[in-house]
């Protein structure tokens, strides 16, 4: 008998988390998750992937949807909807915050991660929980970040390899006053601009160029509108995975544990699908015509030593606390 039980508790053990949802807390639920990207892109796989893993847990319970390429709106657009409660659940950038809580503006500045393996550690870490739990008093809750990448820059104009090439240069930003003010200082002409807008505004020369890691030149078909890839890598960029809190409030535990098991799943899930896509579209990229040029060294140096006044600008502007603890964080790891 003893022994029997010890084993019934070993399989609970075992088949864990799925095992005790059959039987846990689970309201039929269908929950719309927006995101800006295409289906085909690293972000859509990982809102598939994210679906399926909590349709499993929920037992079938919860119908997650996906809608990608921005049919929910632009992230400002879906944020609003969030805090309203009018959707459940969105994928975007970091930096489209700002206009909810501004110190997530910190992850912008410029050359601030060296590698992918700082940012993973800073953003799973205390500092990235800390800003995460800064959403909720706003009406959203932040789950988990995903990787959207080190950023490069394309245009229609002209090569780019020193920050002078950039001079006249219409750039799409996003609307956050780090990434204006940052390429401003690089000598370009920057327009803020909706992700959602900017394939349409490449395409008619509204704007010249844009900046977006690899991943989304491809995905979002860029090249069809953009000769010049310049690698830069100016910022890493992280996504957001964020559900409206009022709609969040009314969860079980158990619903709220599947939810957070899922977003971090998912999250696994992307940063791997996301790298073994980003070392891929550069020779794509190549192959659909783009020209390519890396930025040397010593320029990349100069284009950092530019964006100090933007830097001190961000931290003056009431953000001196979150920047001086992004920053004792990174030499933490770097010792
Ligand atoms: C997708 C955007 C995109 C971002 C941008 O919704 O706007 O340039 O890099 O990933 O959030």
């Amino acid at each position: 008998m003893k022994h029997i039980v010890k084993t019934m508790i070993a399989v609970l053990a075992l088949t864990g988390f799925a095992a005790t949802s059959q039987a846990a807390d689970f309201k039929p639920r269908i929950v719309r998750f927006g995101y800006g990207l295409n289906e085909d892109s690293n972000q859509g796989r990982a809102v598939k992937y994210f679906a399926d893993e909590l349709g499993k847990l929920s037992g079938g319970k919860w119908k997650v949807k996906g809608f990608g390429a921005a049919s929910l709106g632009s992230d400002p657009q879906m944020q609003n909807a969030l805090i309203g409660g009018a959707q459940e659940m969105m994928v975007g950038s970091t930096a489209t915050l700002v206009g909810i809580v501004s110190d997530f503006g910190v992850y912008d500045l410029p050359f601030i991660f060296a590698n992918e393996k700082e940012a993973d550690t800073v953003l799973d870490g205390p500092f990235g929980q800390k800003l995460l739990d800064s959403l909720q008093p706003k009406g959203m809750v932040g789950l988990v970040y995903w990787e959207n990448g080190f950023r490069d820059l394309t245009n229609s104009k002209r090569s780019i390899n020193k920050m002078e090439d950039m001079q006249g240069i219409k750039l799409r930003v996003m609307q956050n006053p780090v990434y204006i003010d940052m390429f401003k200082g690089f000598g370009a002409n920057a327009v803020p601009l909706a992700f959602s807008e900017l394939f349409a505004a490449l395409e008619t020369k509204t704007v010249d160029g844009q900046e977006n890691p690899l991943t989304t030149i491809e995905s979002s078909k860029f090249y069809e509108v953009q000769k010049y890839l310049t690698i830069t890598h100016h910022v890493y960029s992280p996504w957001i995975v964020t559900v409206s809190k009022k709609w969040y409030d009314g969860l079980s535990a158990d619903e709220k544990a599947a939810l957070k098991k899922a977003a971090t799943d998912s999250r696994d899930f992307e940063r791997k699908d996301s790298r073994e896509a980003s070392a891929k579209a550069l020779t794509f990229l190549k192959q659909k015509g783009m020209q390519v040029t890396t930025v040397s060294e010593p320029e990349l140096a100069r284009m950092r030593a530019t964006t100090t006044p933007s830097v001190d600008k961000f931290a003056a502007d009431g953000h001196a606390q979150v920047v001086k603890d992004l920053q004792a964080e990174l030499a933490k790891l770097r010792k």
